[in-house]
C-alpha cells in the first residue's frame, strides 16, 4: 500500500509542464491478472518552459516491463523506474518517442482507481490520478494529447470492447479466441478523461441528431438482463443533449456517445470523453425498483456527465486547484437543466436543503476549504460539497449579478476563447467581467475564502415618515488557516410583503434603478443601508429570495412575519423558508426546554400553519411537491447546525419527535384524508407532477403515523401491500421499520427476500435499518455486515449501511462513544483496500467539535487513535489530520 504522505501541493507553486505529450498510442492486452499495456508517447519539450529539465513521469504501484527510446531499447543506466516514477534524466532536446510497457493485475485492484474489475467486466477510473496506475505519464490536467487505443481481450470473456472517441476498426487477434478494437479520439484531452471498458455486456441503443445535423449513435451498456432499466437514462440523455444546444449553443462533437453502468464505483459517475462510466445506481431504474428520487438523480447525473463534455472536457482545468471550474459550473448547469425539466421552485428548495445538509457543516468545521483550494495533500479528498455545490452557488450568484444576457455572453466568450485548453477560475470570471463591464474582484473572494458568510439584517419601520429601513451587514468567521476575512460581493434578492399579501413597490434613493426593478440588491461592502419610501404599514421582509447567496441569515423577523410569509410570499422558496424558520425557532426552544427538564411548548401558530398547508394541499391549491417539502420538518442535523455548539443529539431527537407527534395528532383526520385522496389509480409515470403526489402521500403517512402510531402502521401496511411502485412501497416500509412494532422484523425480512437479487434496492433497505433511532441499531448494523448481500468491497453497499449509520444522529452519536468506535474499526479495516471510500466515511466526524462535552471527548479520542496508526493511506491520514487541526 502507498502509505507515504507526499508533500502538500500548493497553488502558488504551479509551473507549466516541462514537456508536452502530443500523441498517445496505447496497446492494452487485457488479462485478469496479467494485463499488458504498451504506451507509445510522442513527447517534446514545452516551448513555454525553460529547457534542460529531466523527464519525470508519474506512476502508482506500476511494474515496468520494458522501455524504448525512439524505437531502441533504453540502456538501464539511462533511466530510473520505481513503482511511483519513471525518470529520464537526459531526454533528447527535440521531439522523441518513448515506448513503455507495464504489467497490471486488474483483479487485485481493490482501490477501484486505474484498471480494475467490476463484476465480470474490466473498467477504468482515471480522475483524478488513476491513469498513472495504468502507465507512466505526465498525469496532470494541463497535458493534452490525442489518443489511439487498441484493446485486445478474450472474445468470450469480453465481446464488448469500448474506448474514447470513435471506433476505427476491429478484428480477430493473432492469439486464438482473442479479438481487438481500435478507438481514436480526435479531441485533445488530459489523461484523467481516458477510459476503456471490456466485458460481456448488454446494451440499448438510440440516436440523436444535433442542431447542425450530425447523427450521434447513443448506447447504454449494462449487465445482461438489466438493459431495459436504462430506458429512462437514455431519454434523459437525449433531453440533456437538446437542452445544452438550446441553453448554451453546445453541440456534441463525436459520432458516438457511450455510457456504461458498473456496480463497483467509488463515486457517482465519470465524464470520460465519449465513454461515460456510471455507478449503476445512476443509470438503472424501473417502476418496480426505483424511487422517484432515483429517477430525479439519474436525470441529474446523466445530464451532469453529458454537460462535462463542454465544461470539463473541451475546456478542462489547468490544475486540480481549479476543480470547481468544471465541477461547480457543471453542477450549476445540471441544476438548471433539472429546474427546466421539473418544477423550478421545488428544485431550488431541494438544492438548498442539500447544500445546508452537506456543505454548511463542511464550511463550519475543521475540513473547511475554499471553493478553489490553495493546498492539498490528497486531491481525492477535494471532491467535496464545497467544490461542487458551493461552486455551483457561486456561478448562480455570478449569473444574478451580471444578468441573464451578460451571463450567456460570458459563457459564449469562455467557450470561444478557451476551447481545447486547460483554464483557470480567473480566466472564467474574467469573461464575465469583460462582457458586463463589472468589477468582479471582490466577487473572486467567494473562491478564495472558506466559511459560510453570515448576513445580518435589521429592520425599522417609521409609520410617520412612511419609511422602512434595512441595515444589512456581512461577516465571515475565521476558518482553518484563514484568521481574517474580507467582504465579498453578493446579490441579495428581497421583497417587502404587505400583511395582506403581495409585494410592495420598491422605492428608494439608496439603490440603483436596476436594483429596484429587479429586487436584487448588491452587497459589495461589509455594510449597506437601504431606506425604502412610501411604506405606510410595516411589511414582512422577504429576504434572500430564491436563496440568492449561500449564506446564513440573522434577521429580526417576528413569528407573525414568518406566518405571513409562509402563506403569502410570492417567492416560493421563501414561502417554504418562512415555515422552516418558524418550525426551527419552536424546535430550538423545545430542545432548550428538554435539556432543562421541562416539556416543550405547544405552539398554536405553528399548528395552525400546518393545518392551513394540509388544507391547501388537499384542495389542490398548492403544488403537491411543494407541500411535501413544506410538511417535512428540519432534520436533526439541521437543528444541530442551528444550535452550533454543545449539541445534545438526544434532546434534538426528543424535541422533534414531540412536535411531530403533536402535529400528527392535531391534524390526524386531515392527514388521513389527504393520504387517501392521493392514492392514485392512474398508471405509473415517473414525471415530476406524479412524483410530487407520491412524495406528499408519503409525508402525510409519516406525519399521521407519528401522531397515531397504531392506525398509522395499519395504513403503512396497506400502502405497502397496494403500492405499484417503489416510492410508495419504500415510503410505507420506512414507517414500519423506523417505528417499533411486533410486525417490524417480519415485514422487513419479507421485503429483503422479495428483492434478494436487487442490490440497489437492498442498499435502501440496509440504509433504512441503519437509521432506526434505537440503541440496538449498532448491533443490528454489525449483524447486517454478515448479510449475504453485503460486501465491504462494494462502495455502494458500504455507503448504504455504514454511511447510513453515520447519518443516524442519535445512534452514531451515542453518548458512550460506541458509534465512533465502530466507524474507527470500519475505516481502519477498509483503508488498506479502498482508501478513498475509507476517507470519505471518516468525514462523518467533521462536526465533532460542536458536540456536547462527553461525546466530543469520545470523538476526539477516536480521531487520535486513528492519527497515531503508522500505516495509514494518504487519504485517511489527510482527513484525520485536518479533522484534528
Ligand atoms: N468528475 C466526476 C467525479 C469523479 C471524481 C473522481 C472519481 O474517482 C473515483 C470519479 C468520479 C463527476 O463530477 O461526475
Ligand atoms: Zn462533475
Amino acid at each position: 500500500m502507498r502509505t507515504s504522505v507526499g508533500q502538500p501541493v500548493r497553488l502558488v507553486d504551479y509551473r507549466v509542464p516541462d514537456f508536452l505529450i502530443d500523441e498517445v498510442d496505447l496497446d492494452v492486452s487485457l488479462d485478469r491478472t496479467a494485463t499488458r499495456v504498451v504506451s507509445t508517447l510522442i513527447i517534446r519539450p514545452n516551448p513555454a518552459a525553460s529547457d534542460g529539465a529531466a523527464l519525470t513521469l508519474d506512476g502508482d504501484e506500476l511494474t515496468l516491463v520494458s522501455a524504448h527510446l525512439d524505437g531502441a531499447p533504453l540502456d538501464p543506466e539511462a533511466f530510473q523506474a520505481t513503482p511511483a516514477q519513471f525518470v529520464l534524466p537526459n531526454p533528447p532536446r527535440g521531439r522523441f518517442t518513448l515506448t513503455i510497457e507495464t504489467r497490471l493485475d486488474p483483479a487485485s485492484n481493490t482501490k477501484l482507481m486505474g484498471l480494475y474489475r467490476s463484476g465480470s467486466a474490466y473498467c477504468t477510473q482515471c480522475e483524478a490520478e488513476g491513469f498513472r496506475r495504468i502507465t507512466y505519464f505526465l498525469d496532470r490536467p494541463d497535458v493534452l494529447s490525442t489518443y489511439r487505443v487498441r484493446i485486445e481481450a478474450d472474445r468470450e470473456e469480453a465481446p464488448v470492447l469500448l474506448g474514447n472517441g470513435n471506433l476505427e476498426g476491429k478484428g480477430e487477434a493473432e492469439t486464438a479466441g482473442r479479438h481487438w478494437a481500435l478507438w481514436t479520439d480526435p479531441h485533445k484531452k488530459p489523461c484523467y478523461l481516458f477510459a476503456l471498458v471490456a466485458g460481456d455486456l448488454a446494451h440499448i441503443s438510440d440516436a440523436f441528431v444535433t442542431a447542425s445535423g450530425r447523427k450521434v449513435d447513443l448506447a447504454i451498456f449494462t449487465e445482461h438482463g438489466r438493459e431495459e432499466r436504462a430506458r429512462y437514462a437514455m431519454e434523459a440523455l437525449k433531453r440533456a443533449m437538446a437542452w445544452d444546444e438550446k441553453a448554451y449553443g453546445r453541440e456534441y462533437d463525436l459520432d458516438v456517445f457511450n455510457i456504461v453502468a458498473v456496480s463497483d464505483f467509488n463515486m457517482g459517475a465519470m465524464e470520460n470523453k465519449g465513454l461515460n462510466v456510471f455507478n449503476d445506481k445512476y443509470v438503472l431504474a424501473s417502476q418496480e425498483t426505483a424511487t422517484d428520487d432515483d429517477y430525479a438523480n439519474i436525470e441529474g447525473v446523466i445530464a451532469h456527465e453529458y454537460f462535462h463534455n463542454w465544461t470539463g472536457n473541451r475546456i478542462t482545468c489547468r490544475d486540480w486547484f481549479q476543480l470547481c471550474l468544471k465541477e461547480g459550473l457543471t453542477v450549476f448547469r445540471d441544476q438548471e437543466f433539472s429546474a427546466d425539466m421539473r418544477s423550478r421552485p421545488v428544485k431550488r428548495i431541494s438544492e438548498v436543503r442539500g447544500l445546508r445538509a452537506a456543505q454548511f457543516p463542511e464550511d463550519a468545521g475543521p475540513l473547511a476549504h475554499n471553493v478553489r483550494p490553495e493546498v492539498y495533500s490528497e486531491i481525492s479528498n477535494f471532491y467535496t460539497a464545497t467544490v461542487y455545490q458551493k461552486g455551483a452557488e457561486v456561478v448562480r450568484m455570478l449569473k444574478r449579478l451580471v444578468g441573464d444576457e451578460a451571463f450567456r455572453a460570458g459563457m459564449d466568450a469562455y467557450f470561444h476563447r478557451y476551447d481545447g485548453q486547460a483554464a483557470t477560475v480567473e480566466q472564467f470570471v474574467g469573461c464575465f467581467a469583460e462582457v458586463s463591464g463589472r468589477d468582479l474582484d471582490r466577487f473572486m473572494r467567494w473562491y478564495r475564502q472558506a466559511g459560510t458568510p453570515k448576513v445580518t439584517v435589521r429592520t425599522a419601520h417609521d409609520p410617520a415618515a412612511r419609511t422602512y429601513r434595512l441595515e444589512i451587514a456581512q461577516s465571515l468567521a475565521p476558518t482553518p488557516g484563514q484568521p481574517t476575512k474580507l467582504p465579498a460581493t453578493m446579490p441579495l434578492a428581497l421583497g417587502l410583503v404587505d400583511p395582506e399579501g403581495g409585494d410592495l413597490p420598491l422605492v428608494s434613493a439608496d439603490a440603483s434603478e436596476a436594483e429596484l426593478a429587479s429586487g436584487v440588491f448588491v452587497l459589495d461592502d461589509a455594510e449597506r443601508v437601504i431606506v425604502f419610501r412610501d411604506v405606510a404599514r410595516r411589511p414582512a421582509l422577504s429576504f434572500l429570495r430564491g436563496f440568492s447567496a449561500p449564506v446564513t441569515v440573522d434577521d429580526d423577523l417576528t413569528e407573525q412575519d414568518l406566518a405571513v410569509l409562509s402563506r403569502h410570499d410570492p417567492d416560493h422558496f421563501n414561502r417554504w423558508q418562512a415555515l422552516q424558520s418558524l418550525v426551527t425557532r419552536v424546535l430550538l426552544r423545545g430542545v432548550k426546554a428538554i435539556r432543562a427538564g421541562r416539556a416543550p411548548e405547544r405552539n398554536a401558530a405553528l399548528v395552525a400553519a400546518f393545518g392551513a398547508l394540509i388544507d391547501d394541499a388537499r384542495a389542490g391549491r398548492i403544488d403537491p411537491a411543494f407541500a411535501a417539502l413544506s410538511l417535512a420538518l428540519p432534520t436533526e442535523a439541521d437543528i444541530a447546525r442551528e444550535i452550533g455548539e454543545n449539541v445534545d443529539p438526544d434532546a434534538i431527537y426528543a424535541a422533534r419527535k414531540s412536535l411531530r407527534g403533536a402535529l400528527g395528532r392535531k391534524h390526524g383526520d386531515a392527514l388521513a384524508d389527504l393520504h387517501d385522496w392521493l392514492a392514485d389509480a392512474r398508471p405509473f409515470s415517473p414525471d415530476a407532477e406524479s412524483a410530487g403526489r407520491r412524495a406528499l402521500r408519503n409525508i402525510a403517512l409519516a406525519l399521521y403515523a407519528d401522531g397515531n402510531i397504531i392506525d398509522g402502521l395499519a395504513r403503512a401496511h396497506r400502502q405497502l401491500r397496494d403500492a405499484d411502485n417503489m416510492t410508495e412501497r419504500f415510503g410505507a416500509l420506512t414507517q414500519i421499520v423506523l417505528k417499533p412494532s411486533s410486525a417490524r422484523e417480519h415485514t422487513s425480512d419479507a421485503f429483503s427476500r422479495r428483492y434478494a437479487m436487487e442490490p440497489l434496492i437492498l442498499d435502501k433497505w440496509f440504509a433504512l435499518q441503519a437509521h432506526i433511532p434505537e440503541r440496538e441499531t449498532l448491533d443490528r448494523v454489525r449483524g447486517l455486515m454478515s448479510h449475504r448481500a453485503f460486501s465491504m468491497s462494494n462502495p455502494n453497499r458500504v455507503r448504504a449501511l455504514i454511511g447510513g449509520f453515520t447519518g443516524n444522529h442519535t445512534q452514531f452519536n451515542r453518548p458512550d462513544g460506541e458509534g465512533y468506535a465502530f466507524l474507527e474499526e470500519i475505516v481502519v479495516g477498509l483503508d488498506p483496500t479502498n482508501p478513498q471510500v475509507a476517507a470519505r466515511l471518516l468525514t462523518a466526524m467533521r462536526s465533532w467539535r460542536s458536540l456536547e462535552e462527553i461525546r466530543r471527548g469520545h470523538a476526539e479520542a477516536m480521531l487520535r487513535r486513528i492519527a497515531v496508526l503508522p500505516s495509514l493511506s494518504p487519504d485517511v491520514r489527510d482527513i484525520v489530520t485536518r479533522s484534528l487541526g
